[in-house]
């Protein structure tokens, strides 16, 4: 039997929905009209007065926030409550330029952890579970909303942060840890030191995995789940809306809940800024409604997502987002051809190998490079050129046929590419420097 954190809010009718979410814009576009300057020069510049938005039906009318403007206005300026009612921030790791810094209410805090506990309950947690939080703790917004969302189950929380594996594994083993929050890419690697520990799936107690942070394939997921012997659930968000719990999967593991009575999701082309149908791949565009202190007006996540409305199986009523197969930047265009990092890992795991590669994009008279480092896996190991040569060829063909692109694939050895115990870097892209 399913189970709900929110059941009347997680199963409420569409209608319902709809009428949450409008009366929230409604309220939410006053608020930032009355406390955001930002805002209110934006809205100006197109003409337009809180009064004109009258409920979602009038969303699209509203201008789109971009990364850009969150840096013009760093760190304060889009700060929607006097400074004495915020009470914690947490920020991204800026590797792609300035930090994002966001702003807090105690309310908001409780809200967002409101929606992690939705994702633990969805992925089967309930007070009698142990969860260990292998997710970063500190300005990274994984390990505080985890953990927030971790006692309001009432599950035993673990709060290990990310790092120290095999302490990890000895958490999980000693405490009976059943459900592990972390990256799917330290996951990965948990599940590597437990294989190399001697230890088999069923001398592990975890039973669920919620991982998320970082784009993953089906097949990565698949290979999580049997070598830790659980089921994997993912889970989506960023810091600019919150953390985590923006989106969260159920048992159906077909798409994850957005959760709209807080966020209202949209899918644009990101290149004419038009709304798109559900269905149709494009840009994620979020409006926080229930944000106080750092509320954002149709925001472009750069995430690459198709969403559904279609029925599910688990009874919850709020639209689905699909895996998000990367970020706009971090698609790679090589020689003209779009390339998701995403699309190389579902070609390697279906031929075998694990999630540790290494994308290397390069140009050499004018012309891009393809560079795809995999490891073999220590069942595979040798140093039998012939076998190696045959490997390289059938991943030549495999990346080939996904992506129409021939790449130079180089085997190396087991345990040579660098592990991530957050989010993994796996593109190295020269032609920046
Ligand atoms: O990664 C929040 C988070 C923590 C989500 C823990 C899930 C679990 P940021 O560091 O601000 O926040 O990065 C947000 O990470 O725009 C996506 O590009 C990517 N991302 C997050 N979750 C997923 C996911 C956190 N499940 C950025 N699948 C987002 C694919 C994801 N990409």
């Amino acid at each position: 039997m399913e189970r709900y954190y929110q059941p009347e809010i997680e199963t409420a009718a569409p209608e319902q929905i709809r009428a949450w979410q409008s009366e929230r814009l409604v309220r939410q576009v006053r608020h930032v009209w009355d406390n955001v300057p930002y805002y209110r020069a934006k809205m100006e510049e197109k003409g337009l007065t809180p009064d004109d938005i009258k409920g979602v039906e009038d969303l699209r009318k509203l201008p789109f926030v971009t990364k850009a403007d969150l840096r013009e206005a760093y760190p304060y300026g889009l700060v929607a409550v006097p400074l004495k009612d915020c009470v914690r921030i947490q920020s991204t790791s800026g590797t792609t330029g300035k930090r994002v810094v966001a702003f807090y209410t105690k309310e908001d805090i409780d809200l967002w952890e409101d929606c992690c506990a939705r994702a633990i309950v969805a992925a089967g947690g309930t007070n009698e579970d142990v969860c260990q939080v292998s997710y970063g703790y500190g300005l990274f917004t994984g390990g505080p909303g985890l953990n927030g969302g971790s006692h309001k189950v009432g599950c035993l929380t673990v709060p290990t942060s990310s790092g120290n594996t095999e302490r990890q594994i000895m958490f999980i083993r000693d405490l009976n840890a059943t459900i592990l929050c972390c990256t799917p890419s330290y996951a990965a690697y948990i599940a590597e030191t437990m294989k190399e520990m001697g230890l088999t799936p069923d001398q592990i107690p975890l039973k669920a995995g919620i991982f998320g942070a970082e784009a993953w394939s089906e097949e990565m997921r698949q290979d999580i789940q049997k070598t830790l012997g659980i089921k994997a659930y993912d889970i989506y968000g960023l810091t600019e809306l919150s953390g985590p719990g923006v989106a969260f999967e159920c048992s159906a593991q077909q798409g994850m809940h957005i959760n709209e009575d807080h966020f209202i999701a949209e899918i644009i082309d990101p290149e004419t800024s038009e709304v798109l149908p559900d269905g149709q791949q494009g840009e994620l565009v979020f409006t926080s409604i229930t944000k106080r202190a750092f509320p954002l007006l149709r925001y472009r996540t750069r995430d690459v997502c198709v969403l559904s409305h279609e029925k599910c199986s688990c009874g919850r009523t709020h639209v689905r987002m699909a895996k998000p197969r990367g970020r706009t930047d971090d698609m790679l265009i090589i020689r003209g051809v779009n390339v998701f990092p995403s699309q190389i890992e579902t070609v390697l795991l279906n031929l075998g190998y694990g999630a540790n590669y290494q994308i290397i994009v390069g140009r050499v008279n004018h012309t891009d490079t393809l560079e795809v480092k995999v490891e073999m896996t220590p069942e595979m190991f040798t140093d039998n050129m012939g076998e190696i040569a045959a490997r390289q060829k059938s991943i030549v063909e495999g990346l080939r046929s996904m992506l129409g692109l021939t790449a130079k694939v180089t085997l190396v050895a087991p345990k040579s590419i660098v592990r991530s115990e957050g989010k993994a870097v796996r593109v190295i892209d020269n032609r920046k420097i």
